[in-house]
Parts: C-alpha cells; sequence; structure tokens
C-alpha cells in the first residue's frame, strides 16, 4: 500500500497546479503563490499553476467538462503527468479524474503529505508522517467503501472481490495505525518525561509557533545562537528543538522551535503531530512569529489562532499566554513600518516589531518573554526545613530555584525568583519557613 507516488528522479514528474475557487469564495490574495511554493517543495518540475473559478463544485470531477477539456489539451501539450488540485478532492471525485486524464491526481492534503514525507528527517518524524498518511489513506478507503457498498447493497451483490480487497487494505490499515499509535504513545510518555525535568529544573518553556515560513528557526537560531535550518521554503521544520538560553538578568529560558502551520492544515496531520503540538501546548509561553511583510500576514495570523483553538480541544490543555514577534520587518518600506510600529506598542497580545535576519531588537524580544515568563517574580532567600520534601518539591516546581545550600544539620537555603503570592503561599504550607528579600 505505501506506495512512492511522485516520480522526482528523471524522468521527474511534470506538475500542473490549480487552485480552485469555490463560487467566488474570498481566497487570500497570494494562495496561488503558496499552491506554487508547495508543488516546487515537491522537487518535481512545473508546468503551470493558475487560479479556476468553480461555481458549482461537480460532485464526480469537481471541474465542469469545459474546464476538464481545456486542461486535458494544456496537459497533454505540456506533458504533465501530475495534476495538483491545491483544494479538497473526495476519493470519488479523485479516482474520477484519474480515470479520465489517465494521469495522477493529489488533493491539498496529499500535497502536504508528501511534502512532510520528503522532510522527515527523525525517527520520530517519518513516524508521525506514517501515521497522518495510513490515517489519510483510511479515511479515503472508507468513503470509496461506504460509496461502493451503497451501490453494491442496491444491487443486491454484497460479497463481491472488490469488497473483500477493501476489507483486507482496511485491516492491514488498522493494524498499522495502532502500532504507530503505540509508538507514538511511548514518544508522548518520552516527551512528557522530558518537559518534567524541564519544570523540576526551573527553566520555563517558551514554544516557538506560527505561520510557515514566517522565520521561526531564524528567529529561534538567533536568539540561542544555533544552527537550525532555516530555509525558504515550507516546511522546513518538522521536529521541535529545544535548547536552554540565559537571559541579562541571569535566569534561563527553555526555547523550543516548532513545525510551521498552514490554511487548511490537514485533521490528520494535526493528530499525527499531537505529540510535536502538545509541546507547544504545555510551554509556558507561546511566541507567534509572523511574517509581518506578507500581503496575507492578517489571514496567516488568524489561521494559527484557529489551529491553536484546534489543538486546545484536542489536548484538553489551556492554551498558554501568546507574544506577537511581527518578523521580516526590514521587508517593510519605512511608512508602513511606522504605522505598524505605533500599532505593535498598543496590541493585545503584546507584540514586538524585529528582523530576525538583521538580528533587530532581539534584547527587547528576551526583555518581553522574561516579563511575560517571570511576571513580577523577583529574588527572594527561602530557608526551609531540609526535611520537608514536599515544599521543597513545590518550590522547584512553581518558582525558580536559582541556587541552593544545605545551613547547618537541618535547613535548606535557597535563591528563588517568585511572586508575593508564592511567597505568602510557602508561608503558609509550612511554620518553618522564612523568606527574606
Ligand atoms: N527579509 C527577511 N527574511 C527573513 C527574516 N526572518 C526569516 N527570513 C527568511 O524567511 C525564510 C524562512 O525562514 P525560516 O526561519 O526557515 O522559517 P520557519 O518559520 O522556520 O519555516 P518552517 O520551518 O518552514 O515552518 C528564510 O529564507 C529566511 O531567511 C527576516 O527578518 N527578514
Ligand atoms: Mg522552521
Amino acid at each position: 500500500m505505501a506506495r512512492e507516488l511522485i516520480d522526482r528522479r528523471p524522468p521527474e514528474d511534470v506538475a500542473a497546479v490549480v487552485l480552485p475557487v469555490i463560487g467566488g469564495a474570498d481566497v487570500a490574495r497570494s494562495r496561488l503563490e503558496e499552491s506554487t511554493g508547495l508543488a516546487e517543495a515537491l522537487g518535481v518540475k512545473l508546468a503551470f499553476a493558475e487560479q479556476l473559478n468553480v461555481r458549482e463544485p461537480h460532485p464526480a470531477r469537481l471541474l465542469g467538462s469545459g474546464q476538464l477539456d481545456a486542461l486535458q489539451k494544456r496537459f497533454r501539450a505540456e506533458g504533465v503527468t501530475l495534476f495538483i488540485v491545491d483544494g479538497t478532492l473526495t476519493p470519488v471525485q479523485q479516482r474520477n479524474l484519474e480515470n479520465e486524464l489517465q494521469l495522477k491526481v493529489v488533493d491539498r492534503t496529499g500535497l502536504i503529505l508528501e511534502i512532510f514525507g520528503l522532510r522527515a528527517r527523525t525517527a520520530e518524524g517519518r513516524l508521525q508522517v506514517e501515521m497522518a498518511r495510513s490515517l489519510y489513506e483510511r479515511s479515503r478507503l472508507v468513503r470509496t467503501w461506504t460509496h461502493l457498498e451503497r451501490q453494491r447493497g442496491g444491487f443486491g451483490f454484497l460479497g463481491g472481490p472488490g469488497e473483500s480487497q477493501l476489507e483486507t487494505d482496511r485491516r492491514l490499515l488498522d493494524k498499522r495505525i495502532a502500532g504507530f499509535r503505540r509508538e507514538l504513545d511511548d514518544v508522548r510518555r518520552t516527551r512528557r518525561l522530558q518537559r518534567d525535568g524541564r519544570a523540576r529544573r526551573g527553566a520555563p518553556v517558551a514554544a516557538i509557533v506560527g505561520y510557515t515560513n514566517a522565520g521561526k528557526s531564524t528567529l529561534f537560531n538567533r536568539v540561542t545562537s544555533s544552527d537550525v535550518l532555516a530555509a525558504d521554503m515550507p516546511f522546513a521544520t518538522l521536529d521541535p528543538t529545544a535548547r536552554e538560553i540565559v537571559a541579562a538578568s541571569g535566569r534561563r529560558i527553555a526555547l523550543v522551535d516548532t513545525v510551521g502551520f498552514i490554511t487548511d492544515l490537514p485533521t490528520t496531520l494535526v493528530a499525527a503531530f499531537r505529540a510535536t503540538l502538545e509541546e507547544a501546548m504545555e510551554a509556558d509561553l507561546l511566541i507567534h512569529v509572523r511574517d509581518i511583510a506578507h500581503p496575507d500576514t492578517e489571514y496567516q495570523s488568524s489561521d494559527v489562532y484557529s489551529i491553536l483553538e484546534q489543538l486546545e480541544e484536542e489536548t484538553k490543555l489551556d492554551r498558554p499566554p501568546v507574544i506577537e514577534v511581527w518578523n521580516k520587518a526590514d521587508l517593510l518600506d519605512e511608512a508602513t513600518r511606522n504605522v505598524l510600529a505605533s500599532r505593535a506598542a498598543t496590541h493585545a497580545p503584546p507584540a514586538l516589531m524585529v528582523s530576525a535576519t538583521a538580528g533587530q531588537r532581539m534584547d527587547e524580544l528576551l526583555f518581553l518573554i522574561e516579563g511575560m515568563l517571570f511576571g513580577n517574580r523577583r529574588p527572594r532567600v527561602v530557608s526551609i526545613p531540609a526535611a520537608d520534601g514536599r515544599l521543597h518539591a513545590w518550590i522547584h516546581t512553581n518558582c525558580e530555584v536559582t541556587s541552593e545550600q544545605l545551613v547547618g544539620e537541618s535547613d535548606l537555603r535557597l535563591d528563588v525568583y517568585m511572586t508575593d503570592e508564592d511567597a505568602a503561599r510557602i508561608l503558609a504550607m509550612s511554620p518553618g519557613v522564612r523568606v527574606d528579600d
């Protein structure tokens, strides 16, 4: 079942991209550019890409017959072997188009899955992509299956050879999915342990999220002096990377770079990438990086927030607080930059305009991150009975301990960043506690 769909080696596939716009829907201006970028990311030749208005989607073929005829002529003339529909195709539409046009047909979900497949480097990334693919294939099978079932039921030939083949495919897929799920559960357990470890060490976590190609990895590299792949292509990053940084005040922060979001992110991907995305949802702060110079920056931003909402529902975790980083300020003309800068100053959630490539305003960014993470925490000296393990654990989980030492036989002295509320709380927890500024 797992077959290579796309040919990248000579003679590689020649792709044509169509972005269907249904019933005059409101489409972001540069959606076609995005479609082209996604198609190019496959590493095939691109014949042409265009937007097609579809007044009413045809249930069997999506496109009207006049449109299909015209396309077929061009496909022949330009030697197209792969037809990319940057929208949703039902399994029936996909199959009919493949039969009628005699070439491979992929829809947006299939396209994104292919790209993820190309980008996956680590065992975990590959596992997540395989899981997403199987879920996608499974959903196609089931729908094809119900479609056929209804037809057959009507004619009374249940139990034909086609049916048993589908049954077998479905069972095989179910088995694979169950296997992936078990392996991914292990991954999630390991990640949870790592996160707990970080929490115990007291470094709060800030996760970088945002639309694909917004500059998340560039910002991550800039702030952590790392060398994560940052490239002008969709989904350069698939696996989360975490690094600890030390802010000017000496406090430690764990920064996590994550996979990019995209409009109509397939739900199968969200499900399969749960281990990765949970990392973001369990962070103490989300840094939402936006390409503020992009013509569709507003669309992209609202898509990111709706995916975050979807994740909130899926993981049953509350969304962490957010700050926005308005990146690529260097690409704006001065007038726009000024307008946006004053808008950023009063924006909710808090926003800061930067250029990650130029390294502009990184100190301010760190300062903002610290403020959000530590709020009104300030340094204090706390003495607690060394034997009080519960209190000791509470402080480590909820505050930021910079040092601790045993004083005399039975007292622990800790240097801790904590809020007034934290101080009141530990004073109430045990009579043997002292808190000094
Ligand atoms: N002009 C300009 N380009 C930038 C800036 N920040 C990032 N870029 C470019 O934007 C492209 C994408 O950057 P990445 O850091 O890979 O973006 P990403 O958000 O990590 O993308 P994915 O991992 O693919 O989701 C690269 O070509 C960067 O050089 C910036 O401040 N100004
Ligand atoms: Mg990246």
